[in-house]
């Protein structure tokens, strides 16, 4: 093993990252999944999807002289908070806590700048999540994981709640051998998804899945999902929890992704300001969600509890001037 080799481990796990793998830099394998996406429309309104494929189909576009893809994987499973019951609408588990763009963009930062120190000449270049990386194509072919038929990197008897980030590296490594599929006949993700948003040839149409609807989809929900979303109301977990392959996390999950808001208090979403929510959820990955996209969430999802406590405060939402909420307020109304 080189040194350079050495020193990206050993800082990548000094920084919290609990697996790290390597790939060969250039076109990412089966990168023909990812046209095949946007050729069925699967990206939806994620219109920068498709304005970022040039980007994504080879990394050298981020760094010419990159050699090696190293991919990172930080833990975020936490115990689930008990549900409250009542008018609460559930949070999916990646954004209970602070957002991980900043805390692991700024740990990959911390990285590069550690081994740029250390090895003069080296370039590198970092990213996570919303730079024009694909990261479980990465993932993939790094062997930092296989990809289950939910569409999420798992690791084999750990699971997928984990973030990924990539760092593009003027220098080779050897590249890691991918993970064999472990799926094998188990279909519970394909049977559990409320939305039918998983395709049973692998990858997902993103307009049916319930984590696009509730965070990226502006204007109304189409009504055929509404009820579908449940107690949903930023993201959806259906398809991890019922993976086989999920445990809880083996090492130390970082304190900024505690729990912190697993459930949201539906009466009050709908009745604060715009500044307000923006306030409440500063830090949070559900600052993603403008105000108007989480009210219109908890709407629905107080029409799905259908408990007769939530009809003041959803005809207020009615009558409050907002087209689209008054709208979304009225459809649950009809279901108390
Ligand atoms: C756009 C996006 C979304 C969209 C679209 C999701 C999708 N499946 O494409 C929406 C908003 C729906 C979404 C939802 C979620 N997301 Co998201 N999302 C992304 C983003 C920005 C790009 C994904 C992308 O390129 N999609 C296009 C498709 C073609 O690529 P892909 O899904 O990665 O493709 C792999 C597999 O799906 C599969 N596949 C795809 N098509 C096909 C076709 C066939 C025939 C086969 C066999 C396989 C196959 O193979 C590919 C790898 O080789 C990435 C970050 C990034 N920069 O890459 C995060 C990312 C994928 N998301 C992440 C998370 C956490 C989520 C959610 C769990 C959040 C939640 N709880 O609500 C859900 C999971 C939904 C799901 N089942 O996939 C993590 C996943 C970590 C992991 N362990 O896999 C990422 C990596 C962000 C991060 N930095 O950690 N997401
Ligand atoms: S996140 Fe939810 S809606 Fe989306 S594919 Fe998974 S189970 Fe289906
Ligand atoms: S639930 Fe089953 S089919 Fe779905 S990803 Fe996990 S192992 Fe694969």
């Amino acid at each position: 093993m080189t040194d350079l080799h050495i020193a990206v481990l050993r800082e990548a796990a000094r920084l919290g990252f609990g697996r790290v793998r390597v790939a060969r830099a250039g076109p990412p394998p089966n990168f023909d999944r990812y046209d095949a996406f946007l050729a069925a429309g699967y990206h939806a309104e994620m219109a920068w999807m498709a304005e970022s494929r040039d980007k994504r189909s080879d990394c050298r576009q981020m760094l010419p002289q990159a050699k090696s893809v190293v991919v990172l994987a930080m833990d975020y499973a936490q115990p689930a908070p008990p549900d409250p019951g009542g008018l609460t609408g559930r949070v999916a588990s990646y954004a209970w806590g602070r957002d991980y763009h900043a805390l692991i963009g700024l740990r990959v930062r911390h990285l590069r700048k550690a081994l740029e120190a250390a090895f003069p000449g080296l370039a590198t270049w970092g990213a996570v999540d919303s730079a024009p990386s694909w990261e479980r194509g990465w993932a993939e072919a790094a062997g930092l994981g296989f990809n289950g038929k939910n569409g999420l990197a798992i690791v084999p008897g750990e699971g997928s709640y984990f973030f990924l980030a990539t760092m593009l590296l003027s220098e080779e490594l050897p590249p890691d051998a991918p993970v064999p599929e472990r799926c094998g006949r188990c279909r519970r993700c394909l049977d559990v998804c409320p939305t039918g948003a998983l395709l049973e040839a692998g990858g997902m149409d993103a307009a049916k899945c319930i984590s696009y609807l509730t965070i990226e989809h502006d204007g109304p929900i189409p009504e055929a999902y509404r009820a579908k979303m449940g107690r949903w109301v930023f993201g959806c977990d259906d398809c991890q929890t019922v993976c086989p392959h999920q445990h809880p996390a083996k090492g130390p999950v970082p304190e900024d992704f505690a729990p912190r808001r697993a459930w949201l208090p539906l009466p009050a979403i709908l009745e604060a300001t715009d500044q307000a929510l923006r306030d409440t959820f500063e830090g949070s990955p559900l600052r993603r969600a403008a105000p108007d996209r989480i009210r219109r969430n908890a709407a629905i999802v107080l029409g799905n509890i259908g408990d007769p406590r939530a009809r003041a405060v959803l005809l207020r939402a009615r009558d409050g001037g907002n087209t689209i909420l008054a709208e979304h307020a009225d459809w649950a109304l009809g279901r108390l």
